[in-house]
């Protein structure tokens, strides 16, 4: 049987469900993933070394202008039909008086535009800066930011406002994490290389009970030996097929 409709079989009468969301679901909308270089001046540098507490402390005005630039390229694209299919699922169950949140590992907060409700942020925020001397987050600097890096009213800088490699992710973030893998009953990893943790172990924390697991991914990933079915795929093409299975294209 062809895996979407084996899926939808699946995924019919799940009540709590879960998807961990990485850059591949918004590749489509022209936000570059990890794995591609980026695009212009950035393609010489390794996102992995940029995207560290050490770079911003050495580099913080090639770090700050990497920030901005990605803040206001991701604030130009919009939700694509993966995005688009995740809201509409969720407004299907939470209608029907079941639970659908989503945990990005993405920081252009595409699923928010697209409609979802319940999302966590795993990293951060692109459109957040957070002072380094008081730790207070403003959403509200100006695109472009009138210098790199930014001078915060209390004597330090402006950083962004994302979880960089070495750092913890946010407690509320880790703890609604916890919940609702506990507690779902259908788990979905989406354009994610499953290769940074701890985003990278949900599946497989979700999985120590007998939930139903999904992935959809261009390639195979570690998650892909763990789940019931893995497609490979865009996600802007499968995901709405896959919502559309579940409810009948009306
Ligand atoms: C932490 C925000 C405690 C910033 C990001 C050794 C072993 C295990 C762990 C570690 C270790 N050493 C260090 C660690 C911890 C480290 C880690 O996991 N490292 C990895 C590399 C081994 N993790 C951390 O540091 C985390 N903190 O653990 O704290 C701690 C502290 C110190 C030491 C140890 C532990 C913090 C990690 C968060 C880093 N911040 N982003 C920014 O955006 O600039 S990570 C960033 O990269 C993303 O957020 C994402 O998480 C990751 C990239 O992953 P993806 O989103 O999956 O994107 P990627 O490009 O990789 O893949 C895209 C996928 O989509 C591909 O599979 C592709 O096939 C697919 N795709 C593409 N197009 C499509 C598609 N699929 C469908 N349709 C398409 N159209």
């Amino acid at each position: 049987m062809d895996p979407i409709r084996r899926a939808a079989e699946m995924l019919r009468g799940v009540h709590r469900v879960v998807v961990v969301t990485g850059a591949g679901v918004s590749a489509e909308s022209g936000v570059p993933t990890f794995r591609e270089g980026q695009s212009g001046i950035w393609d010489r540098h390794d996102v992995r070394r940029l995207a560290t507490p050490e770079a911003f402390r050495r580099h913080p005005g090639l770090v700050s202008r990497w920030y901005d630039e990605r803040r206001r390229d991701v604030l130009l694209c919009q939700p694509n039909p993966a995005h688009r299919a995740l809201a509409t699922w969720e407004h299907r169950l939470r209608s029907a008086g079941g639970q659908f949140t989503v945990l990005t590992q993405n920081v252009d907060r595409l699923h928010q535009r697209a409609g979802n409700g319940d999302v966590v942020e795993l990293h951060g925020s692109l459109h957040t800066w957070r002072c380094t001397v008081t730790g207070r987050e403003r959403r509200d600097l100006p695109l472009p930011l009138p210098q790199y890096p930014m001078p915060s009213e209390a004597g330090g800088l402006y950083r962004p406002g994302v979880v960089w490699f070495g750092e913890d992710l946010p407690e509320p973030a880790m703890r609604r994490s916890f919940q609702t893998l506990a507690a779902c009953d259908a788990v979905l990893s989406i354009g994610t290389s499953a290769l940074v943790y701890p985003a990278a172990g949900f599946v497989e924390l979700a999985q120590s009970r007998s939930v139903v697991a999904i992935e959809i991914n261009l390639e195979p990933t570690p998650v892909s030996e763990l789940v019931d079915i893995s497609m490979l795929g865009r996600a802007g093409e499968l995901v709405p097929r896959l919502v559309e299975a579940i409810y009948g294209a009306g």
